[in-house]
């Protein structure tokens, strides 16, 4: 059995969706960030950042943080979605989601959604920053059913997450054609639908 520590946020639903995919049994340990219970001791000792998502794999006695490893582990424990002949190209778009995707539009989160009016500065470039990303990503699935090829893996599933929340950017998803594409069709499986609402019952995918 899997214990998943997150919250409502794309990095959290990331692993919500790869347990669904991969049909494990799974228990959600929610940690309020808006209450800082990130910070809380016994939390600190599993997640050395003090970030969510976490697992505990009781089965076999791990503990892994940072939603990239945890996407690894899993493919690797489950055989799925991280087959090893394509781990190359697979492991180059998971970590342009971790170094690049992710932290980019999570700045652009922050000033555009969050404190808009704060810092002209930071609006504007990660705007700027967010937009090219949304026009590299629509240019890889141009040429590309899914990030790393032809088949789902774990990088589309750690970059699905950050697209889901396309109202939040006002760049206007359906103008790329490609990447709405890909978000429409991996917004359609049962494993997306019921990660994305593992701790929001009442979530609705955001359609463009
Ligand atoms: N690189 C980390 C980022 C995780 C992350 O930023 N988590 C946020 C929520 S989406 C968090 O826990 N923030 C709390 C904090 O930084 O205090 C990962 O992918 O796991």
């Amino acid at each position: 059995m899997i214990e998943l520590f997150s919250a409502n946020t794309p990095n959290g639903w990331k692993i919500g969706i790869m347990l669904e995919e991969i049909g494990y049994e799974y228990k959600v340990t929610k940690v309020d960030l808006s209450k800082d219970e990130q910070f809380n001791p016994e939390f600190v000792k599993i997640s050395p950042f003090r970030k969510i998502p976490v697992i505990i794999d009781h089965e076999d006695n791990k503990t892994v943080f940072e939603s990239g490893a945890i996407l690894m582990y899993l493919g690797d424990k489950s055989g799925k979605f991280y087959d090893k002949k394509d781990r190359l190209v697979i492991n180059q778009w998971l970590m342009a989601q971790m170094g690049t995707i992710g932290p980019m539009i999570g700045q652009h989160h922050q000033f555009h959604h969050y404190n808009s009016g704060k810092s002209e500065f930071g609006e504007e470039r990660y705007f700027k920053i967010a937009r090219r990303i949304y026009g590299e990503l629509d240019a890889r699935l141009k040429e590309s059913k899914f990030l790393a090829g032809s088949d789902y893996t774990i990088a589309d599933i750690a970059t699905w997450p950050w697209m889901a929340r396309h109202e939040w950017h006002d760049i206007g998803l359906k103008n790329y054609k490609n990447l709405s594409r890909w978000y429409l069709e991996i917004a359609e499986r049962e494993g997306t639908v019921k990660g994305f609402s593992f701790m929001d019952k009442n979530a609705k995918i955001p359609k463009p």
